[in-house]
């Protein structure tokens, strides 16, 4: 069986990264047999220092990009097969631009934003023990920051970042429009990385600006709701 190592549930989501929900939700639409390993010491053992990767019988692959390209070459899973080619170059392309950039607005959400760090630092942190508690979570937001400063996002103000937002949130919008799915009918890697994403604003239960301004986007929250209800009936709350 496939093993897909997590951080595991935080916030109502089903994992707080949303690269390893993209996986997550890749392996249960795909229908293979697969077990999440939840433990957040996970990353000490990441081949790439990150997660999420997997563990295919023996074949350890890191990146959800390239867990991606696993699952086709090996169990011939592809959730693009169907789309035309044009719209599998804008999926390579939105997904990018979600990896790239909305990944980086949902970080800041949740690290640099001194109204909401508290919360985040106590669920992430919260049940280390005495004096961890208070030293791996100002070590962990540092580098976090030196990340997010690094890539460039974090050089913005709120206001400057909640307008980046938007512009993936409108695009994102309209290019769904009233369809279930964003190519139709049918399930893409591009729905599954825009729940991802999303769903960190739509269903996370952390009381953020950017929650609340996602909302002026009720075809993304519907979007979200349904993939949960189908997918994730126990895991999200709605
Ligand atoms: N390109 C990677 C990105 C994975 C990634 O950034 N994972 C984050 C969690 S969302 C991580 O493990 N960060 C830990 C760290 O950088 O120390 C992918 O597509 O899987």
């Amino acid at each position: 069986m496939i093993k897909l190592y997590t951080f595991g549930p935080a916030f109502n989501l089903p994992d707080p990264s949303p690269f390893v929900t993209k996986v997550d939700l890749t392996l249960k639409v795909s229908g293979l047999d697969y077990e999440a390993v939840a433990d957040v010491n996970n990353l000490q053992k990441a081949p790439k220092g990150k997660l999420p990767y997997i563990d295919d019988h023996g074949q350890v692959i890191a990146d959800s990009v390239f867990i991606s390209e696993h699952l086709k070459q090996k169990h011939n899973i592809d959730l693009d097969g169907w789309l035309t080619p044009e719209q599998a170059a804008i999926t390579q392309l939105v997904n990018k631009s979600l990896d790239e950039n909305h990944y980086w607005v949902v970080v800041y959400s949740r690290w640099v934003d001194d109204a909401v760090w508290p919360i985040v630092r106590d669920n992430f942190f919260g049940s280390l023990p005495f004096p961890l508690k208070h030293i791996v979570p100002k070590v962990a937001r540092k580098k976090v920051m030196a990340n997010i400063m690094g890539h460039g996002l974090g050089k913005h103000s709120k206001d400057e970042i909640i307008q980046i937002a938007h512009h993936s949130w409108q695009s994102l919008s309209t290019l769904l429009g009233e369809k279930p799915f964003f190519f139709g009918d049918h399930i893409s890697s591009l729905d599954v990385n825009a729940f991802a994403n999303l769903s960190a604003f739509t269903l996370a239960k952390l009381d953020t600006d950017f929650a609340n301004e996602i909302q002026r986007y009720p075809n993304l929250i519907e979007f979200t709701k349904r993939i949960a209800q189908q997918y994730y009936p126990d895991e999200i709350d709605m």
